[in-house]
Order: structure tokens, then sequence, then C-alpha cells
């Protein structure tokens, strides 16, 4: 196979001149291709065949323990003005970050096969879905963009047909982390990545693609790339509402698209319908509302924590057709991760004897790959060319003090500053330290491609004439008592905040105003079979008008360190919020 399209063709030749591959490959993407990869992998030891009977067509890679989660002080945002790149960013020249990365480039896949990998983010059809070409070295990667994306041949005819494409290379070089970066060029609709071969960091349709060149292409042509999941949530009525949910990575994405309702709701005839978990790209339709798409096809979820307690549907999809990266193994060869409630770790995510004194049995941040249909909650609307229209939008976070379980934003100036204002606890999804508070405006602090301060006025543009806009609110599953516990039970129980939402929606539920938005009452959430007192409901429906005072300076200060671009009608709603709260 090769491409009609000669811009194409260019390139990957001059990308084999620059790295000099032994083979070129070009991916059709089907099953025999996979397979033939699989082989190829077990037999170099890149993957590790798990118990055929638990769990069939299933395998373990183990990464390079240096490199086991994103990176963000080595991932670079290269616009000719380093001002477009904004404080939100780490910036580089172009000409210097491509003077570097030509260095690296140079001969790194001598006696490699070059993989040419052409895909396509979203329905094949979709007038939302955009395409790109990944190049890479890795057969890892391939297999794992053959299940996050529609890969191959159907996304290379597309290419042909529209002509453009964004352009991804990729080498794991030397998996040395002094040799690595991950570049992005907005400006030319392309990224370049060496030095590692986890996640987000080399699987270049997913964060690198689908949201960093994403949302500045879709600045520039009206629409919002952003780091949501998408559920459908269907009433005992048949009627469906689409909410995305944007948390930070390791927040409850996954979880949240996935939720089995508890049992009272399940009676009553609620259903949750999986659209995606990470990614959601939003236009405008006609009618004045936001259509979201997911741009991917498949899950990269985080094991650690998920189990049948916590994520019921997650686990029966795991049984089959399933990448693990850097989790444990039993002595039958089944993958194992904490909080499983069964089997006995007797390796851990390094391959060595499994002792609980040198750590976790999987990484935490180790992850499953997985088809999106492989899920039991998969909602045939993620195949929709049209996508699905909005009824709510949801921001929240890590915190284990302050921010109430739930709040409506009043209006949508002030959603985008509630979304504006996020902050969450870090997490082992990039490398650093865990746990520290830091604002992460929309989840996408690691993933926005340009000024914080542009990419806030547009979403605000959104707010005009004729839209239709979903309703914006704030949770926080995350709250710990003085024990240290968490307060509010989460996961499938995270129904009931969904319900008052919807039900403010549709106008059937009650809130009250306070400053920092509308609330419900103790008595407006079901709590029906839920084993919580009022004090306890209380306590996370709280409003400290002290503290908040703090975070709303806190928050003024943030939106000034943008400066000059930063848009008057967010500092305006702040400063009429903290009025109210003095
Ligand atoms: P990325 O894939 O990194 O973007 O993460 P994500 O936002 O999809 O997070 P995910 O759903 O995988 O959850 C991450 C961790 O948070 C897991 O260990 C979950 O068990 C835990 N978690 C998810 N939802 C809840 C919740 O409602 N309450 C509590 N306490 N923990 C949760
Ligand atoms: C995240 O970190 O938000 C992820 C995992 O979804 S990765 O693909 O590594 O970015
Ligand atoms: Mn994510």
């Amino acid at each position: 196979m090769s491409t009609s399209l000669a811009a194409l063709n260019h390139w990957v030749e001059s990308v084999a001149r620059l790295t000099q591959p032994e083979k070129i490959h070009w991916c059709d993407g089907t099953e025999a291709e996979y397979n033939s990869l699989v082989d190829l992998m077990l037999t170099t030891g890149d993957l590790i065949k798990l118990n055929e009977e638990t769990h069939p067509n299933c395998y373990l890679h183990r990464s390079s323990p240096s490199d086991v989660a994103r990176v963000e002080h080595l991932t670079f945002v290269c616009t000719s003005n380093k001002e477009d790149a904004g404080s939100n960013n780490h910036w580089m020249s172009p000409a210097d970050a491509h003077a570097k990365m030509d260095e690296l480039y140079a001969g790194c896949m001598r006696g490699r096969t070059m993989y040419v990998v052409p895909y396509c983010m979203g329905p094949i059809d979709s007038p939302l879905a955009r395409c790109g070409v990944e190049i890479t070295d890795s057969p890892y990667v391939v297999a794992n963009m053959r299940i996050m994306t529609r890969m191959g041949e159907a996304a290379l005819k597309r290419i042909e047909r529209e002509g453009g494409f964004v352009k991804g290379l990729h080498s794991i070089g030397d998996l040395n982390p002094d040799r690595r970066f991950i570049m992005h060029f907005p400006e030319e609709l392309s990224i370049q990545s060496f030095g590692s071969g986890y996640g987000g960091n080399a699987l270049l349709g997913k964060k690198c693609h689908a949201l960093r060149i994403a949302s500045y292409q879709a600045r520039t042509e009206g629409w919002l790339a952003e780091h949501m999941l998408i559920v459908g949530i269907e009433n005992p009525q048949g009627e469906t509402h689409y909410v995305a949910a944007a948390f930070p990575s390791a927040c409850g994405k996954t979880n949240l698209a996935m939720l089995i309702p508890p049992e009272g709701y399940r009676q009553d005839g609620w259903k949750v319908w999986t659209i995606g978990d990470d990614i959601c790209w939003m236009r405008p339709g006609a009618d004045g509302r936001l259509y979201a798409i997911n741009p991917e096809a498949g899950f990269f979820g985080v094991a650690p924590g998920t189990s049948v307690k916590t994520n019921a549907s997650a686990m029966a999809m795991l049984n089959k057709d399933a990448i693990f990266t850097n989790v444990g193994l039993t002595a039958d060869n089944q993958p194992w991760w904490e909080g499983l409630p069964e089997g006995v770790p007797v390796k851990d995510w390094q391959g060595r004897d499994y002792d609980k004194a040198s750590g976790p049995a999987a990484h935490p941040n180790s992850r499953f790959t997985v088809s999106a249909k492989n899920c039991p909650s998969y909602s045939e609307k993620s195949e929709d060319p049209q996508g699905v229209p909005l009824s709510a939008i949801v921001f929240g976070g890590r915190r284990e003090s302050l921010v109430p379980l739930v709040f409506e934003a009043r209006n949508w100036t002030h959603g985008v500053l509630v979304g504006a204002a996020m902050a969450s606890e870090t997490t082992a999804a990039a490398t650093g330290a865990v746990g520290v508070v830091r604002r992460d405006s929309m989840a996408m602090k690691p993933f926005a491609g340009y000024n914080f301060a542009d990419y806030f006025s547009h979403w605000l543009s959104f707010d005009k004439p004729g839209a239709n806009l979903p309703k914006i609110f704030h949770v926080n599953w995350f709250r710990k008592n003085s024990d240290g516990k968490f307060m509010w039970p989460g996961f499938g129980d995270n129904m009931r905040v969904l319900e008052w939402m919807l039900k403010r929606v549709t106008g059937q539920a009650h809130a009250n105003e306070t400053p920092i938005g509308l609330l419900p009452n103790s008595d407006d959430l079901n709590i029906d079979g839920l084993n919580m007192d009022v004090a306890t409901l209380n306590q996370l429906l709280d409003v400290n008008h002290e503290a908040w005072y703090e975070e709303m300076e806190a928050i003024g200060e943030y939106l000034q360190s943008y400066g000059d671009r930063a848009p008057q009608a967010l500092l305006a709603e702040q400063e009429k919020i903290a009025r109210q709260l003095a």
C-alpha cells in the first residue's frame, strides 16, 4: 500500500531519509495486520500473553520504568510568537524545536520498521471528524492506535479526498528521559515526539492531536476540543440527555462515562449510555445547541481502583481483546492491580517478584486499552456523524476541602469562570508530585494548544444570539472528612447528583442562590438506599463564605496572571462574586 496523495508520499519519503528505517509499512488497519503485530511483539517480548481462558486475546506490555506517564515539563507548544502559546504552556521557537528534533531523529529508525498510520478522529463520515497520519517505529503504538482510533484504509481514503492531515512523527528513540520531547507545531498542524512509548506521549491521535492541535484548530474554526467524557442519561420516560464532563487526568471521567445507577434507579428505569471517556469535540448545530462527538474509538483507562464494585462495565469489557500496560500479574497470568478484591499478584509491573515493601503491584498510572464497542453501555450514538446534543457541561476536580458536592453556574459567562477557576490535586497520570492542588482550567492545563486567555475568550464567544447552550455545573466527588476518608460514596451514586442536574435542566428541581452559584438543599438530592446522614450531606453542600472569599481572590490573581489578554468579562464576573462574599 502507498497513497495517491503526493503531499503524504513526500512527507513519508522525507521522514524515511531522516530516520533511515530498514522497512516502511503502511498500516491498513485490518485484524490480520493487528494479529501479525501482536505475534511480532510476543517474539520480541514487547507483549506477554495473558491467560487465554480468562482473558482471550489480551496482552501485557511493560513500559520502560522511567516512561510511565505523560511528561508535562518535556511537552512544548511551538508557536512563532511566544505569547500565542501562553504561560499555560512550555514554549520553544519552531526553529529551535525543529533543529533539536531533527538531530534526535537523524538515523533513529536504523534497523527498525517505520509504520505509517493513517487515522481518523471521529466517525469516519462525520463533518466534525479530523484525520491525521502518525509515523512511528513502535508496533505497540500501532496496536494501540488501531484500538483507540479509526485507523487504516478508510482513514487514508478520507485523507486523500481532503488533501490535508495532521502530521505526527514519533520515535521511541532509546527511551532515555534526557532525550525525550513532545513538540507541537499548531501553525504547521504537526507533532513531533521522541523518546517515550507511553500513552499521551506516543499515541499521537490522543492528547497531541485531539486536544493540543485540535483546540488550536477549533478556535479558528468555531468549535471546541475538550478533555471531557460524554455520557447519555436515559430517564424512566425514555428521554436521553447528554452530558459532557471535564475532570483532570485520573479524576473520574472513565468512571462517570460508564456509571451504573444504584439499584433503585435501575428499577425505576434509569439507564446510562457511554459515548466517550476522555475527549469531546463540540460545535453549535443549526438549532443553536452544542453537538458533541467522541473523536476516539477506544478507552485508555486507569486500571488501579477499577473493580466490579466501582466500575462493573469497565470490568466486563476487560475480559477480552485488551492490552494492559504496567499492571501486575497473578500466578496464572491474569492481570492484577490494586483495588481488585480477588487474585494475588506474583509479579509487579516491572516483572519483578511482587513484594509489598517495594511498592504497588500495578503502577498507579497503569492502563488498559480496549475498543469502545467492548463496553456494555456503549451507545450506538457514538457513530452518529452529527454527534449528540448536550444538555449539560460539568466541571470538577479532586478537592479534599472547600468545594461542595455540586453547584450550578448562573449563566454561560459564570460557567466559563467556574471552568477557568477549576483546581485539582495532581495525580499519577503525569510525572511529578501527586496530591498538590493546582489550577487546571477546564481540565485543559496540560492540553490547551494555545494561550489560556484566548481560550477563555473563545469559550465566552459561544454565548451569542440564537445559541441554546447547555447549563454548566461543577462537582467534587473527593471531599474528605477529618479522618481523611471520602465523604461522598461516589461512582454509581454520582447518579444522584446527575439526576438533580438534569432536573435543573428541565426545570423540575429546586436550587438555592449563593454567591458561588446555585446549590441543592439536602432534601433536593435523592439519598434513598444510601447510608448517609443529613449532617454529612449538609457539610458536602456547605459554602464557607470566608474560605471562598480567599479562593475567589486567588482566582482573580490567576486570571490577572494572563495579563491584558484575559477577557474582561471573566474578571468582572470574578469581582462581582468576590464582592458578594466579602
Ligand atoms: P484519565 O484517563 O487520566 O483522563 O482519567 P479519568 O478522568 O478517566 O479517571 P478515572 O475514571 O480512570 O478515575 C481515576 C481514579 O479515580 C480511579 O482510581 C478511580 O477509582 C477514582 N474515582 C473515579 N470516580 C470516583 C468517585 O466518584 N469517587 C472516588 N472516591 N474515586 C473515584
Ligand atoms: C490523561 O493523562 O489524561 C490520559 C492518559 O487520559 S494519557 O493518554 O497518557 O494522556
Ligand atoms: Mn485524560
